[in-house]
């Protein structure tokens, strides 16, 4: 029999490198998945990150939307899904101020209409839900640990908050098993371009080019660059959850690469990357990343992406997690900015 796994947030980052990683041979060994992605049908749903397994007959691409319980509940009846991942989500923190109730509704109320509907269908099914060291907000200390205080800064990071406290209710109240660790950022080729780490490569591409052929181009436009980030692989981070999942215990963990960098590192990591070195100069809005030895603006502020409020550190310390899982992360920062690079160097070069 199939170990039948049921992804929400399959065509987004993380969703899709869990079915990859299920459905590779050599994860499944002896064991076959079959592996279901939740897609919702609004808008024109994007495959591009599905398409190294969309035709696997492993893999099914099922109808749901989170904030449809009664689809949820649909799918979790007739499937019997032995794990459910849930990877769905608004997962943008800046847009979050912008609508708090559709992030609430999705990350948070998603969460008890996906544990409502094991409960009352399935009730060995393992659960898992992403949490975010966005819960964690202005920290009290570094590195955060899982019990670190919940001290959410953004809309985004209470929806989450809210989603791990009624986890832990459901899997007291009901003894499911139902997770939800600390994922702190992490990133890769599938990644959104709205985040700061794939606007940055997709903009090093972007500028690569212009500056090969002697072309003016705009300059990379980012918000607060001395904000701090822990910052692993997805494909890292989705080997960790599934170990979580295939504990004894239902414990949480956090998962992170136990290193902070800032925006600003990221970006001249990212300029390397490419062959351009670059300097970062002035200060406040009036910071800039220039080309070294001349006066050519790579990178500058722009005030309309900085946020209403900010989280600016963020340092993960998952020793738990890899001493009681056996999980650590592969791809150093450097390795994880050169890998996104060369794939946006290639896609950009792809397009001309
Ligand atoms: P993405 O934004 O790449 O993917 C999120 C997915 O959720 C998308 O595929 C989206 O669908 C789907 N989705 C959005 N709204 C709904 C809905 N109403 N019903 C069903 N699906 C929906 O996020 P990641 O893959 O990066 O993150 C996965 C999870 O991990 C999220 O919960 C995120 O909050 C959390 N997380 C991520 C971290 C990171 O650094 N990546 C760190 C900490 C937590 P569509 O494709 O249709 O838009
Ligand atoms: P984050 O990721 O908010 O940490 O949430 P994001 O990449 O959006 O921002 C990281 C940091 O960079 C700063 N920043 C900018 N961010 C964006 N997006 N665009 C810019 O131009 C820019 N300039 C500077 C931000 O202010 C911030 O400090 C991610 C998401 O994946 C969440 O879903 C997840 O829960 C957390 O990581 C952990």
């Amino acid at each position: 029999m199939a170990i039948k796994v049921l992804i929400t947030g399959i065509l987004g980052q993380d969703g899709a490198n869990m079915a990859e990683y299920l459905l590779s041979p050599t994860t499944s060994g002896s064991e076959d998945f079959k592996v279901y992605g939740m897609v919702r049908r609004s808008g024109s749903p994007n495959y591009k990150n599905i398409k190294s397994f969309a035709s696997s007959p492993n893999f099914e691409l099922v109808d749901g939307d989170l904030s449809d319980g009664t689809s949820i509940d649909k799918l979790v009846k007739e499937i019997q899904p032995d794990f459910f991942i849930n990877f769905g989500a608004n997962s943008f923190v800046g847009v979050s101020w912008d609508m708090p109730l559709q992030v609430f509704d999705v990350n948070t109320l998603g969460v008890i209409r996906c544990l409502e509907a094991i409960r009352k269908f399935k009730p060995d099914c393992r659960f898992y839900s992403a949490g975010s060291s966005e819960e964690f907000g202005d920290v009290d200390y570094t590195p955060q640990d899982i019990k670190h205080p919940i001290k959410p800064r953004s809309p985004y990071g209470a929806s989450k908050a809210a989603a791990r406290h009624i986890i832990k209710v459901y899997r007291e109240s009901y003894n499911l098993f139902a997770i939800h660790s600390i994922l702190f950022n992490h990133e890769g080729v599938k990644r959104g371009e709205e985040f700061v780490t794939r606007k940055i490569t997709k903009g090093v591409a972007r500028i690569k080019n212009a500056l090969d052929k002697g072309e003016k181009f705009e300059p990379l436009q980012l918000g607060n660059v001395n904000s701090r980030r822990d910052w692993s692989d997805s494909e890292d981070f989705v080997k960790g959850v599934w170990a979580m999942l295939n504990q004894p215990e239902p414990n949480e963990y956090v998962l992170s690469s136990n290193e902070t960098h800032s925006v600003k590192e990221f970006v001249s990591e990212a300029f390397a990357a490419a062959g351009i070195p670059g300097l970062w100069s002035g200060e406040g809005m009036d910071e800039k990343f220039r080309l070294f030895q001349e006066n050519t603006v790579l990178a500058e502020i722009n005030e309309k992406f900085y946020r209403p409020a900010e989280v600016e550190l963020l340092y993960g310390d998952s020793n738990p997690a890899r001493e009681k899982l056996g999980w650590k992360p592969e791809v150093s920062f450097s390795d994880l900015v050169k890998k996104m690079v060369n794939a946006d160097l290639k896609e950009y070069a792809g397009r001309l």
